[in-house]
């Protein structure tokens, strides 16, 4: 984490052939029932358009980022909200309308609330820019909370690519993100924030596809949890996060006060096949295999 070189991308690798990231990766969010089927998307300023792949209430919702140029104030990152296959401004309500000069972002449950959380990489390529970094906690689908001071994610250098991903394998993601600017004289060293942790429960899944790919990407996940308020249902697909940065590919899910993981339904890519694996623990990580009708343990805390 010493370097201070000029990077725009981020990526965890944790495969030898997890499979490569590019700016026109799909990203795919996890979408909670609990909301009703609607999300809070950032957009940043180098995914100015996004096409709606797919979508439903309680389905999870798909985009196709397609590119785009850093825009000035006020066109640097936008808010979909997407319901029942509309697409909607939601910005004010969410909490997101401000200009942020976004330069890269990308989304991760910190809590393990089972609620995605987003950290924006701000910044301006003019030497003299200096724009804080910002990190979004979701309360509950309803709105985002910034928490860049509260939670010590403060930089003021340039922002880049982020990647959320688990790297102490404790159960919790920590962030990477690169810092500094293009110009000599304006590089940083990257940061990387380790989570300590906020009691809530988790599950690691890695996903190995076989008819599918490898790396699983595109592999979509519905887990139905055990709650004291009834059950709850987590959606998420494997893949980036961002087009710019790049989640870890296991999926780290946080589960909430859960009371049990009941259930976890995969549907590889390419068959769309449904696998359903149940008696997973929770706080443990496993591996599912495409085909192979057991999870494998990996850890158990
Ligand atoms: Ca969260
Ligand atoms: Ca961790
Ligand atoms: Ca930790």
């Amino acid at each position: 984490m010493q370097s201070t070189s000029f990077t725009t991308g981020e990526a965890w690798a944790i495969e030898e052939d997890a499979g490569s990231i590019d700016d026109t990766s799909v990203a795919a969010l996890a979408v909670s029932e609990d909301a009703g089927g609607s999300v809070g998307v950032v957009v940043t300023a180098h995914v100015v358009t996004a096409r709606v792949v797919r979508c439903g209430v309680g389905d999870v919702v798909e985009l196709e980022l397609l590119g785009g140029e850093h825009g000035g104030v006020g066109t640097d990152r936008h808010c979909l909200g997407l319901t029942g296959g509309s697409v909607t401004e939601v910005g004010a309500e969410l909490g997101l309308d401000r200009p942020t000069f976004t330069m890269g972002s990308n989304f991760g449950d910190l809590d393990n609330d089972g609620w995605l959380d987003a950290y924006l990489a701000t910044g301006d390529p003019q030497f003299e820019s200096l724009i804080p970094n910002r990190m979004y906690r979701n309360d509950q689908g309803r709105r985002f909370r910034e928490v860049t001071a509260s939670g010590g994610f403060g930089h003021l250098q340039k922002g880049h690519g982020v990647a959320f991903g688990d790297i102490d394998g404790d159960g919790d993601q920590d962030l990477l993100a690169n810092q500094g600017g293009a110009y000599a004289g304006d590089g940083y060293y990257k940061a990387l924030f380790l989570n300590p942790g906020h009691g809530n429960r988790w599950v690691t899944l890695v996903l190995e596809g076989s008819t599918a790919n490898r790396a699983a990407i595109g592999a979509r996940l519905k887990l139905t949890l055990a709650t004291a308020e009834g059950p709850r249902i987590l959606h998420a697909t494997v893949g980036s996060g961002s087009s710019f940065g790049g989640n870890s590919l296991r999926q780290e899910i946080g589960l909430g006060q859960a009371q049990r993981l009941e259930l976890v339904e995969v549907t590889w890519p390419g068959s769309g096949r449904v696998q359903a694996f149940d008696g997973l623990e929770m706080d443990s990580s496993y591996r599912l295999r495409e085909g192979e009708a057991s999870a494998e343990l990996l850890s158990a805390r």
